[in-house]
């Protein structure tokens, strides 16, 4: 257990409760009598509430419920209402995006697609007013906006994969279902299509901020847990001094790898991996089948994947022949 509190750093804190600082006008108030909760103090702050809700909050969770319902009947109804079946097969079940042959129609049959687009439009409508909710918090605390820039970026991938690409492409048909497995299916299934994502270098891209994220991450939790013993984690005094944990916990990289980040860098270092993961991912799925068709012709064609003699009978591969996929 922690050996120490301050205001930053509280752990098994109880009565009073701390309400934070007032509110700009135009706000409403806090909600909810404050509670302490021993578990959460274990792994964070005692203290549960007061919540700030305000209308975008209740607009976004009425939106995502909406949402969220939709998916849900229409899975239920998909086994026949049975309730033991719904439990069992959930994994599995979906809640599939119109077929090509109703291309960008806004309101094809409900059966067929027409509660997918509805589902999709509460679902978007309640992430960006949670998007919207975690700019207005950050101002009304006087905060930088970064928390929702960083959503942001992951709003961007969501919506390519859901809505701009299939515009593009001129197909609902080309979006993500609802459903667990069935996500996934989709995934497996757009990689072979366009011809291995392997070789779509915004993949790579993606995938080498998405490790280097992990690394950043074990490496500066890792280096904070390492100073606690000297008072590493409670930051503020620890970005001015010399001899403090902050110091060793420079020096440590300074001396094992020849450079270290600064108390304040290594956070934009995280920030930057974390968003530019989903930035280049979002470029990447963009470009598939609106720009390249097939990333492992292309990838022979940019000479970093080897072409191998025809074998007979020759296969055309019908994305670049314009066959009868087409
Ligand atoms: C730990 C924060 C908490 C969030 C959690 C997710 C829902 C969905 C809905 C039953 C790290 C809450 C989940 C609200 C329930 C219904 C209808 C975040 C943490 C715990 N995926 N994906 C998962 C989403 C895409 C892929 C899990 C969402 C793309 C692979 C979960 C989106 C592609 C694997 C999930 C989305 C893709 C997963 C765990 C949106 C390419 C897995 C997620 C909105 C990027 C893993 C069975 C997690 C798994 C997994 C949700 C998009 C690939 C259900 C909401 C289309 C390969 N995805 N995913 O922990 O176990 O995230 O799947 O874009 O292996 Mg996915
Ligand atoms: C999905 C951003 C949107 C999420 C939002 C959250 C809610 C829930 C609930 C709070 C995740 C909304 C949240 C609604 C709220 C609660 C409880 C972020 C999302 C807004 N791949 N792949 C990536 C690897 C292969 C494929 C990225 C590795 C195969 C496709 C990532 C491998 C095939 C897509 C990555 C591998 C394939 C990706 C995702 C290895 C399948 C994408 C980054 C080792 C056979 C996505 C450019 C991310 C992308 C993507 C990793 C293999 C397909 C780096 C490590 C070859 C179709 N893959 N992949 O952060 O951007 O996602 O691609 O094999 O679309 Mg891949």
């Amino acid at each position: 257990m922690p050996e120490y509190q301050n205001i930053f750093t509280r752990v098994q804190v109880r009565n009073p409760a701390h309400y934070g600082p007032p509110l700009p006008k135009g706000n409403w108030g806090r909600s909810g009598t404050p509670s302490f909760n021993y578990w959460l103090g274990v792994i964070g702050d005692a203290q549960v509430g007061p919540i700030y809700l305000g209308w975008v909050g209740i607009a976004s969770l009425l939106c995502g419920f909406i949402a969220i319902e939709i998916i849900g009947l229409n899975m239920w109804a998909s086994v026949n209402w049975d309730p033991v079946e719904f439990v069992r097969q959930l994994p599995w079940l979906a809640l599939e995006p119109p077929p090509a042959k109703y291309g960008l129609q806004v309101m094809p049959p409900l059966a067929e697609g027409g509660w997918w687009l509805m589902a999709g439009f509460f679902l978007t409508a309640s992430i960006l007013l949670w998007w919207f909710r975690t700019y207005r918090r950050a101002r009304d605390l006087g905060m930088g906006t970064h928390v929702a820039w960083a959503f942001a970026a992951a709003i961007w991938l969501y919506l390519v994969l859901g809505f701009i690409r299939p515009l593009f492409m001129g197909s609902w048909a080309e979006a993500v279902p609802f459903g667990i497995f069935p996500h996934l299916d989709w995934t497996a299934a757009f990689s072979i299509r366009y011809g291995n994502l392997f070789y779509n270098p915004f993949h790579a891209l993606s995938i080498v901020f998405l490790y280097g994220s992990t690394l950043l991450f074990a490496m500066h939790g890792a280096t904070i847990l390492a100073v606690t013993r000297f008072g590493g984690a409670r930051e503020v005094e620890q970005t001015i001094d010399r001899g403090t944990a902050g110091e060793r916990a420079a020096l440590f990289w300074r001396w094992t790898m020849g450079f270290n980040a600064t108390m304040e860098s290594i956070h934009r270092w995280a920030w930057w991996f974390a968003v530019l993961t989903v930035i280049t991912g979002g470029i990447g799925i963009l470009l598939t089948g609106t720009v390249v068709d097939n990333w492992y012709l292309w990838a022979i064609e940019h000479d970093f994947a080897p072409s191998y003699p025809p074998m007979d009978p020759v296969a055309t591969d019908p994305t670049v022949s314009g066959g009868a996929a087409q």
